[in-house]
Formats: structure tokens, C-alpha cells, sequence
């Protein structure tokens, strides 16, 4: 794609994605991103039931710059008060993203009607917690759809998966939701959703462990996914030193070094 819109290859299926759109800042070079194709399970959310019930795959799209982290995923994240859109895609596919990450992938040969956005319907984060879906490459064959409070809905798809063995901001989220009962009363969110759902352990970073945005989150003495400064500095921690001297623990590419099997 030439311009200055990002480029996305999701080498889940192939296809060249988008996500967002730079009009301004002239030197600025676009952010790729892998868009990870996450599939809405029954019972689906309300507004998402009847393309369910149709037989159409709904995906819900979350936008990586770690797409070999994907074994180590638990649940996905979405901003309650966001608004999300479905969209109809190339080859019948329902996307369910933010609405200018769908207008950006229209400009790159994604959506139904190229250089189109068709709408479906809008949803709120909200209504969307709580949904199941199947996260490729995952252990665990399904996992929840999860409140964050510091997803921004300029960036990416505003769907962000997690996984909180190798993300800080991730890990933090996630404990949250463990361990306060009134957060997840508060959206709705049960205990079988959260609770079962372990850190995997998929890479191993010396001085780091298996497990390196707990170990970071521990030293740094992080409290809550709102400890912001903290979080940024965790994830300058552990990705350049996990980029380079990180090796995989699983999957096809097991024993390489994170820079090479990513
Ligand atoms: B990363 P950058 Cl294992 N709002 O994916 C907030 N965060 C978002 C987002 C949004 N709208 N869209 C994507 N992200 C997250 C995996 C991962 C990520 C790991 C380790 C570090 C890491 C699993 N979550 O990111 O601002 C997504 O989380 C560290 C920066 O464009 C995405 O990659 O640089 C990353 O932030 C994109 O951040």
C-alpha cells in the first residue's frame, strides 16, 4: 500500500490489513500492526446474535505489534464506554473494530466494497464484555472479552489482546479483575471468566524469566492497571531485552530467539 496508512500483515489468513490513518506528520513512519482474528462464540453478545445465528464468522480484531506472543493469550480487552462497529468484509467476514481503524482498512483492500465502510451496527464496549471467543494459537480453547480502562480508541483497533505473561499492561488488568470482586461486578464480569485463566509461559528472557511482566509488575511495585508511569517504564523493561535475548518456549518456532521467529 503506498501512503502514508500503515500496513498490516495477518499471517492468520493472509490477508494485507490496515489500521490507522495519519493525515498529518510528514517524516512520521506508519506503525504495523498484525490484526488477530478473534471469533465470537455463542452466546454471543445481544447486538452480535443475529450474524451468529445467520452462520457469518464475527471476528473480533485486535491490533499486535507481538503477534509470536499469541500462545500466551487469556482473554481480549476491550474500553467499555468505546464505540465499536461491525463491519462487512472481504469474503463475508464480519468485523467487529473501531470505526476508524474499519475506515483505514477500506483503503487497503480489506472491506466487502473497496474504499468502503458498511456498517452493520454499532455497540458499545460495554455491551460487548463478557463475550466468548476462540483466540488463535491460544491453550485455552475459549477466553473472555475483558474491561481496560487505558485502551485509546485513536490507536490500533481498540480491541487489544492480552497476554499478561509477556505484557505489563496486560498482567496488570488482568490481576485487577482477579482480584477485585467489585470491579468485575461492576461490569458485569464473572468469576469463571477471569479465574481460570493462568499466565502461560512462552518465552524466556535472561534475567527475566518466563513469566516477565509479573516479575517486572512485582519490582516495580506496580498496584493497578492505572499505575501509568510505571507500566511505560516496565514495557521499556522487558521489550527491547525480550526482542533481542528473548527465546520461544513454544510453538513451531521453539528455541529461536524472539527476533527471528516473530
Ligand atoms: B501488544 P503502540 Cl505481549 N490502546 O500486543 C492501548 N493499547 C493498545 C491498543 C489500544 N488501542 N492497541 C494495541 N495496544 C497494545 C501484545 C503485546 C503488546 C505484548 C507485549 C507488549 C505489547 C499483547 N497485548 O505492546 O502504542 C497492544 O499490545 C507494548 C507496547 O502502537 C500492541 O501490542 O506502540 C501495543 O499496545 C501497540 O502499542
Amino acid at each position: 500500500f503506498k501512503g502514508n496508512r500503515p500496513t498490516i500483515f495477518s499471517p492468520l489468513d493472509g490477508q494485507v490489513c490496515a489500521d490507522h490513518d495519519r493525515s498529518s506528520g510528514e517524516g512520521i513512519q506508519p506503525q504495523e500492526y498484525t490484526l488477530i482474528k478473534m471469533r465470537v462464540l455463542e452466546p454471543a453478545p445481544e447486538k452480535l446474535a443475529p450474524f451468529v445465528a445467520e452462520g457469518k464468522a464475527v471476528y473480533l480484531v485486535a491490533a499486535t505489534l507481538r503477534p509470536e506472543t499469541m500462545y500466551g493469550q487469556t482473554n481480549c480487552f476491550v474500553l467499555p464506554t468505546g464505540k465499536y462497529g461491525a463491519f462487512e468484509m472481504k469474503g463475508g467476514d464480519i468485523f467487529v473494530c473501531s470505526d476508524r481503524s474499519a475506515r483505514n482498512m477500506s483503503f487497503q483492500n480489506m472491506t466487502a466494497v473497496d474504499k468502503e465502510v458498511k456498517k452493520l451496527c454499532t455497540v458499545t464496549g460495554q455491551e460487548l464484555l463478557g463475550c466468548p471467543l476462540k483466540a488463535p494459537n491460544a491453550r485455552y480453547e475459549r477466553v473472555y472479552l475483558l474491561p481496560l480502562l487505558t485502551i485509546s480508541m485513536g490507536k490500533g483497533t481498540g480491541v487489544v489482546t492480552s497476554v499478561p505473561s509477556d505484557a505489563p499492561d496486560d498482567y496488570a488488568a488482568l490481576r485487577d479483575l482477579k482480584n477485585k470482586p467489585l470491579l468485575r461486578e461492576r461490569f458485569g464480569i464473572t468469576e469463571e471468566m477471569v479465574l481460570p485463566y493462568e499466565v502461560v509461559e512462552i518465552i524466556d528472557i535472561p534475567g527475566y524469566g518466563s513469566r516477565s511482566a509479573e516479575k517486572v509488575c512485582k519490582d516495580l511495585g506496580i498496584k493497578s492497571q492505572n499505575d501509568k508511569d510505571k507500566l511505560a517504564e516496565a514495557k521499556d523493561l522487558v521489550y527491547t531485552k525480550g526482542f533481542y535475548e528473548g527465546r520461544m518456549l513454544v510453538g513451531s518456532q521453539t528455541g529461536q530467539k524472539v527476533c527471528d521467529a516473530k
